[in-house]
């Protein structure tokens, strides 16, 4: 016996789906800056866009932390009974949200949409079911899947890894799990497929062999990337980057480093990035540096649209609250011609102290107008050629004569040489110009509208 829920309303308090008001409205509960179907260049802000809500920290999650208990007024999480009730009870919940946000994606790990079961067989069929049930929210709702992914961090049997694992047993556990999580995102027409290193990395090289376990990540990829086109799917195959959490070395460390594992092991035409912003300031990094290497690559995929906090270490996942730390990444993105089938997922929670459920809208709708904007001031940025152009202009003498020749190889070092010795060569430093760099910037956050 099933109990229906989707009748039941759990987002009461905001009776209106949140609408566009423009950036004189007050209403707390509309958008400022997020107008869907604006066109900026080519394309409306939704398609440059692609919000993807997070089921994990928004609906799966209750506010508990280390150190102590959930704090968030969930009533779909509370409740007793059969753990499938539950999972449907939730999925009415955050569809319900997806439609009065105007979210047009959402994003999932196999375990926050279905419960494990007591045998491999059964967690399958819960996710089976719980795959029905989206299906319906789907086509009710018109909400799509951004991406799917499989948590392969949560359970013991992951603790040493998944496919980096000293056990090849779990390492089949894990594939056969992808297997499946991969069946259903293509099922439900998701867009592309996740896969974070979760504790894909080591504590100890006391105990840890990481050629090996290098070897096999890049196997358990060549098996996903074969099976994405056995079934036919056409979606994007992302890793995420992140370093330090939750193991202390992990492999898939930041973009240059998963760069060039994709190159060693013949990955790279096959996989690219989910670029996180709080991993990117985790590995020391600005987000925008993180998206520019993906980018010069041909390899970014999706971003993760979060923050974290500068003064704390680890990863906080904050709503994006900074126009001008997202005007130059969305200028990155732009330059590399937008998100192609990846999104802006919001992979970010609440604090623990906003208990209420009304909270969630404020986060979104507060993230959906910092990138709105920062793509209208990226958008002007980058179709004046203001950075572009002043970049052009300080690398122009590689376009020709001295430049051109050394780049095609006509030079040795000794031809270099001569060359000095023979000529005087102009070694004034030209000015870098940061600072008329950094007001310029501004001046494009300050004037959007
Ligand atoms: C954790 C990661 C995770 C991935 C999906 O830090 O960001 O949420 O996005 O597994
Ligand atoms: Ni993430
Ligand atoms: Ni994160």
């Amino acid at each position: 016996m099933t109990t229906d829920f989707s009748s039941q309303e759990f987002f009461a308090d905001v009776t209106e789906p949140i609408r566009y008001e423009g950036p004189d409205s007050d209403n707390p509960l509309a958008f400022r800056w997020y107008d869907a179907d604006r066109m900026v260049g080519e394309r409306t802000m939704a398609d440059h866009l692609r919000f993807a809500v997070a089921y994990w920290h928004s609906f799966a999650s209750d506010g508990s932390d280390q150190f102590g208990v959930g704090t968030w007024d969930r009533p779909w999480l509370s409740g007793d009974g059969d753990p499938m009730d539950a999972a449907r009870r939730k999925m009415t919940a955050a569809f319900e949200f997806f439609e009065k946000l105007g979210a047009p994606y959402f994003c999932f790990h196999d375990l926050d949409i279905a419960p494990e079961g007591t045998t491999f067989a059964e967690t399958c069929s819960n996710l089976d079911a719980m795959a029905d049930e989206a299906e319906a929210h789907m086509e009710r709702t018109g909400v799509k899947l951004l991406w799917g992914t499989a948590n392969l961090f949560s359970m013991p049997r992951f603790a040493a890894g998944a496919a980096t694992n000293p056990d090849p047993e779990l390492f089949a556990r894990a594939a056969a799990q992808v297997k499946h999580c991969m069946d259903v995102t293509h099922r439900l027409g998701g867009e592309n497929y996740v896969l974070w290193g979760g504790r894909e990395g080591y504590d100890t090289i006391l105990n840890t062999d990481m050629a090996r376990e290098l070897d096999q990540l890049a196997r358990f990829l060549h098996m996903v990337v074969d099976h994405k086109h056995s079934i036919g799917f056409d979606g994007t195959i992302l890793i995420e980057p992140k370093p330090h959490e939750p193991t202390k070395h992990q492999y898939d460390h930041d973009s240059q480093t998963i760069i060039g594992f994709l190159r060693k092991y013949d990955l790279a035409d096959e996989v690219k990035l989910n670029i996180e912003v709080n991993h990117a300031t985790l590995a020391g990094h600005d987000f925008v540096h993180e998206i520019a290497v993906a980018v010069d690559e041909g390899m970014l995929g999706s971003v993760d649209a979060n923050r974290g906090d500068p003064r704390l270490g680890w990863d906080t996942d904050q709503f994006p609250n900074s126009v001008d730390e997202m005007a130059l990444a969305m200028h990155e993105i732009l330059r590399g011609g937008g998100l192609g089938t990846g999104g802006l997922n919001f992979d970010a929670k609440l604090r623990r102290q906003s208990v209420d459920r009304t909270d969630l809208f404020h986060a979104h709708i507060g993230g959906m107008d910092v990138m709105a904007r920062a793509l209208l001031a990226a958008h002007a940025m980058l179709a004046d050629g203001a950075l572009t152009g002043a970049k052009a202009r300080r690398y122009a003498a590689w376009d020709g004569g001295l430049g051109r020749e050394i780049m095609a190889g006509a030079k040795s070092l000794s031809d270099l040489h001569d060359l000095t010795m023979r000529e005087q060569l102009p070694e004034a430093p030209v000015s870098g110009g940061q600072e008329a760099l950094e007001n310029l910037v501004n001046r494009y956050v300050e004037r959007v509208r």
